[in-house]
């Protein structure tokens, strides 16, 4: 924000290589948010509006990790509540959780944080070329005062941030069960699935998808209506996160490897998806070096051929071209 309080987004050249980060996070556009709770189990609908911000969030009392449910991803429930203490959101990205207030006393705070990590941690050279790896690199979270200032502000992606503030009213406190079955997700049946290699990667000042920039006359994905497809991306640049989304469709993340550490480390099952890749999504974090796979139904119930965009939801990377069409034809 300016003196005045007016928002301001001014993207310099390597804000729209990078990312335009602020330096002041909004909670249902209110900074510093508190918000007060009763004694009992609330619902939380999180959306990451952030144009290039990833989150680490977590919950913290006292100092004390709480555990918190997570029940839904971008589109729908999940088939059973999942455990977490800690879960990514990219830009774009959706997710439902549960915080169980019934256990605190009224006057407790529990806070609703972000943890640091190293947004380029995974990529080729120890920190990535441009992390932090390099003495304080390039574009790393160790850079000078004017690189940072450059980058819109002290705080880098990956920076520990404050969210929300949770307060505890007085009151009886209500205990409640939370049903073990949500939903029923039918896997994607990829049997006969056709396969299609994404690769994420770099020209100079631009982010390419399998070596395109956005053009509207040009359609680099086509793709037979009523057909299933398993797309396996590839973040082969290794020096940024991608949030990758489809327009018109909603996936199942198959398999997620060669992230960093951090990531591995919430891997919920031996294909490595962590608790954000569960249930029905339409965007998918891309760390640096990873690859996930995903299936995706193009069933769908227009007549003739429908045109929609698959692009990465860091937006600047977007506006800057990291963006392809995709053609279901009927
Ligand atoms: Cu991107």
């Amino acid at each position: 924000f300016d003196r005045l309080g007016h928002l301001v987004y001014r993207p310099n050249p390597m804000h729209r290589m990078m990312g335009y980060l602020g330096d002041e996070v909004l909670v249902n556009m209110t900074p510093a948010a508190t918000h007060e709770v009763e004694r009992r189990i609330h619902r939380l609908r999180l959306l990451n509006g952030s144009t290039a911000r990833i989150y680490r969030l977590a919950l913290r009392a006292e100092g004390q990790a709480i555990p918190f449910r997570v029940i839904g991803t971008d589109a729908g429930l999940l088939e059973s509540p999942r455990e977490a203490r800690e879960a990514f959101l990219s830009p774009g990205e959706r997710l439902e959780v549960l915080i169980d207030f019934a256990a605190f006393a009224a006057g407790d705070r529990v806070e609703l944080h972000s943890l640091e990590f190293d947004p380029m941690a995974g990529g080729g050279m120890g920190g990535g070329m441009m992390g932090r790896g390099m003495g304080g690199g390039m574009m790393g979270r160790g850079m000078g005062g004017g690189m940072g200032r450059m980058m819109g502000g002290g705080m880098h992606d990956g920076d520990p941030l404050a969210l929300l503030e949770f307060v505890v009213r007085e009151g009886e406190a209500v205990t409640a069960e939370v049903p073990k079955r949500l939903s029923r997700i039918e896997p994607i049946d990829v049997t006969d699935a056709g396969e299609r290699d994404i690769r994420l990667d770099m020209a100079p000042m631009q982010w390419r998808i399998n070596g395109e920039t956005y053009d509207p006359d040009r359609v680099p994905i086509e793709v037979d209506a009523n057909t299933r497809e398993v797309w396996t991306i590839r973040n082969a640049d290794r020096s940024m996160p991608h949030p990758m989304h489809i327009h018109g469709f909603s996936f199942q993340v198959l398999s997620r490897s060669g992230g960093p550490d951090f990531v591995r480390q919430q891997a919920v099952n031996e294909e490595g998806l962590t608790v954000a890749d569960l249930g029905w999504k339409d965007t998918v974090l891309l760390w640096p070096g990873e690859t996930v796979r995903i299936a995706l139904d193009f069933t769908h119930d227009y007549d003739g051929d429908q045109l929609y965009v698959f692009h990465c939801h860091n937006l600047e990377h977007e506006d800057n071209g990291m963006m392809v069409n995709v053609l279901v034809r009927a």
